[in-house]
């Protein structure tokens, strides 16, 4: 048996595409619910679980926007079978969160939550992937309220479902529990490159 590291693939293959994907013009909305409002004196982003203190982290979007950001390149693979390439993302890199809220030693997986409790379960190393990015801007502009304003996880080496739009809290874990999509029949891990699309895949 052998493995690859999926983002250091996906990196080599530059614009290539996952196996059963096609690329999409433009960028279109999906997502299952409604679009959240934003309410900057009720917002925060919670850091909570097993952190190394025990103790809850908070921040409210001021304090967010004055964190260290950088830029990422991604692609986004809906599960679905739908890709939209060359997405130039802005914001705070996952493992920035990491450093200011550090993880207790024996965190293995991490739970991104959304408003209105949607989820998505990843192992730490996909979180802490270089790539990771909770996302403010776009293309040199604020996120649209459709795409997740004010604050989006992209997990560009993941399929889209791990990428929560709206992004409220990161919950540590010392073992592994399912997500909102995860629970719905999509697989655990989600990587495009293997075409990691349904839970009845992981018994295979
Ligand atoms: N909060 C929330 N985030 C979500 C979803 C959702 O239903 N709710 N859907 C996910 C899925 S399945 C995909 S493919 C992407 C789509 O992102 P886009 O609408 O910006 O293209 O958002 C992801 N993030
Ligand atoms: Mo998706």
């Amino acid at each position: 048996m052998f493995s690859f590291d999926a983002s250091a693939r996906c990196a080599v293959r530059g614009d290539a595409l996952p196996p059963g994907q096609r690329a999409v013009k433009g960028w279109p909305v999906s997502h299952y619910g409604p679009v959240p409002r934003f309410r900057s004196d009720r917002w925060n982003l919670q850091v909570f679980g097993a952190t190394a203190t025990g103790a809850k982290h908070a921040w409210t979007f001021d304090e967010i926007r004055k964190l260290p950001m950088t830029a990422v390149t991604a692609d986004l693979h809906c599960a679905s079978g739908t890709t939209t390439l060359g997405h130039e993302f802005f914001g705070v890199p996952a493992s920035a969160v990491l450093d200011l809220a550090p993880p207790a030693p024996d965190v293995t997986h991490v739970m991104a939550w959304a408003e209105y409790g949607y989820s998505a379960n990843m192992r730490l190393v996909d979180f802490t992937s270089e790539q990771t990015l909770l996302a403010t801007h776009h293309n040199g502009e604020p996120l649209t309220v459709e795409h997740g304003f004010p604050l989006r996880l992209v997990v560009p080496h993941l399929y889209g479902y791990k990428g929560p739009k709206w992004l409220r809290g990161i919950e540590y874990m010392t073992r592994d529990r399912r997500g909102f999509w995860e629970e719905r029949g999509y697989h655990n891990l989600a990587d495009p490159w293997t075409e990691q699309r349904h839970s009845y895949q992981e018994d295979e």
